[in-house]
């Protein structure tokens, strides 16, 4: 395994040993510990990197990150809103253990998450930064907006503006900040642009995930395919068909690689890291 994710692995079970035992505490090890791709943090460590910092220095950040996205799939994935009943090849949480527990366990991964980045060690002033935007993005003004969204243009027609607006919102911001984050820590003068190609490859993400809730392999995605159908979602496909969506894709990868590569001195890593997210079949 890259050993990044099982650094973030370790350090995820370390975070949440201490938490009060119980049924809580065992649905967010259930769902934080599940073979996620831990794509967000990837991110956030692998542009740390580029930029020549050492990403073990900001592991608690990228923690932090994968908390809010895992409690972000755990409600997803509730009978209010998805009705998802496998997710990253196991069955859901509130499936494997039962609602109160799942809706808990996702405001406990949030909590979490503020704590862990509250008491990371690092300057100050950068904290409060950092923490704000990654707050910003995965509340009411990103995530979940796009999540509100989302879910008001279940069975109802969304053109691809309104499409636009919900993915970059839902899995766009979040995905987003994780690059913003590591400028902001880096190089602020860098965020913006930063921000700019990761709601690209956000984006992007997104609709590569139209494509495959289409065409994906439920065994590898370890999630149940055909669920935008069920739940009468507009998605890019739906919209253009899967040739004009994959052709969306590429030109939005081509952009954050062209983009990426103004930007950074050693930009590889980073575009691997690109590269392997968008062609992804889990
Ligand atoms: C419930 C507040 C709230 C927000 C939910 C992000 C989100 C908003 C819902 C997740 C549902 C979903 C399928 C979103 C699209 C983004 C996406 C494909 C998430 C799955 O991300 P991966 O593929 O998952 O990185 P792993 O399991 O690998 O971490």
């Amino acid at each position: 395994m890259n050993v990044k994710i099982e650094k973030i692995n370790e350090r995820l079970q370390e975070l949440v040993a201490t938490s009060q035992s119980g049924s809580i505490k065992d649905a967010v090890l259930y769902s934080l510990l599940a073979p996620g791709k831990r794509l967000r943090p990837l991110l956030f460590l692998t542009l740390l990197e580029s930029y020549g910092l050492a990403s073990d220095d900001y592991l608690d950040i990228a923690c932090a990150i994968e908390m809010i996205h895992t409690y972000s799939l755990i409600h997803d994935d509730l009978p209010g809103m998805d009705n998802d009943s496998l997710r990253r090849g196991r069955p859901t949480c509130h499936i494997q253990f039962d609602e109160a527990s799942a809706i808990l366990a996702g405001d406990a991964l949030l909590n979490l998450s503020i704590s862990t980045l509250l008491t990371c060690d690092m300057d100050a002033l950068l904290k409060v930064e950092v923490a704000t935007r990654l707050f910003e993005s995965s509340g009411i003004n990103g995530m979940i907006f796009g999540q509100q969204q989302d879910i008001y243009f279940e069975n109802k027609q969304a053109n691809l503006e309104e499409l636009n607006t919900i993915h970059l919102n839902k899995t766009g911001a979040l995905i987003s900040v994780c690059l913003e984050m590591a400028a902001l820590i880096a190089d602020p003068k860098q965020a913006l642009s930063m921000r700019k190609i990761g709601y690209d490859l956000g984006l992007a993400f997104q609709i590569q995930d139209d494509i495959l809730d289409v065409i994906g392999d439920q065994d590898l995605l370890g999630k149940v395919v055909g669920s935008d159908e069920t739940n009468q979602k507009s998605t890019y496909v739906t919209l253009l068909g899967l040739e004009e969506s994959q052709k969306k894709v590429n030109e939005l990868f081509n952009q954050c690689v062209e983009d990426t590569k103004k930007l950074l001195r050693h930009p590889d890593t980073l575009l691997e890291l690109f590269d392997k997210i968008l062609k992804r079949v889990s």
